[in-house]
């Protein structure tokens, strides 16, 4: 039997694409926007997969909105629900329902940089290395559990946009992974912290120490 996707995001969807291109053992079972116009949604229309656009600025508050896209998020039976550029913070209420089975990818090496503007804030503080994390989510914003992390180099004529190409390179890479090791049912949550069951492809994760 194979695991249930639902894919949420708001723009460009190349995270989505690149989910999409690494063939994984998934089913996509619907895509979801909560911009009707976005360039992700019209690519999965294209793909033949099951869309909905729901449009958070039809909705009186943040609440109503994500009781809403609970329930048609609910109606496709995941196993597991993939955060793909979803630019919306998500309710306690939502969060609730879906813990556990919720993975973010987030444009920094987390702790550090939570929030928006990931890369103009790493130039600004100078730090030499950058990168990219894919999480699971929680209630408190960018904190929850890690699955992978990708570094890259951060240099000395970067400019946000030249960094956000590389580090969203690697975000295709580790995202496609960090969805099959969920679908192989290998990820273990142990007090907290990620462990990856029978890890013999670490020399995949960490290709320098090899
Ligand atoms: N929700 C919860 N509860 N926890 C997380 O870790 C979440 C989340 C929802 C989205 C993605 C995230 C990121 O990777 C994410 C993680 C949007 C904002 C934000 O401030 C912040 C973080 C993330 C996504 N959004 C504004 C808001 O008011 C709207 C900004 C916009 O529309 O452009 O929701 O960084
Ligand atoms: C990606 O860089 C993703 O990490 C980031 O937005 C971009 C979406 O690109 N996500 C966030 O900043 C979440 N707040 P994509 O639509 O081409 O996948």
């Amino acid at each position: 039997m194979s695991c249930r996707v639902v894919v949420l995001l708001s723009g460009r969807g190349s995270n989505f694409r690149a989910i999409v291109e690494a063939r994984l053992p998934v089913e996509i079972v619907a895509v979801v926007s909560n911009r009707p116009q976005a360039d992700g949604l019209v690519w999965a229309r294209e793909q033949g997969l099951p869309t909905v656009a729901l449009d958070h600025t039809e909705f009186a508050d943040r609440e109503a909105f994500d009781a809403k896209l609970a329930d048609e998020i609910e109606r496709h039976q995941p196993d597991l629900v993939v955060l793909a550029g979803y630019m919306r913070i998500l309710s306690p209420a939502f969060i609730a329902r879906f813990e556990g089975r919720l993975l973010n990818i987030h444009p920094s090496l987390l702790p550090a940089f939570p929030g928006l503007k990931t890369h103009e804030r790493a130039l600004a503080e100078g730090v030499k290395i950058h990168g990219c994390t894919v999480h699971f989510v929680t209630a408190q914003l960018d904190h929850g559990p890690i699955v992978i992390q990708a570094a890259v180099p951060v240099r000395a004529d970067d400019t946000p946009e030249t960094l956000s190409a590389r580090v969203l390179a690697q975000e295709h890479r580790v995202y496609p992974q960090a969805i099959r090791w969920f679908a192989e049912g290998r990820l273990v949550n142990k007090c907290g912290c990620i462990n990856l069951q029978d890890d013999s492809a670490s020399q995949s994760v960490f290709p320098t120490e090899s």
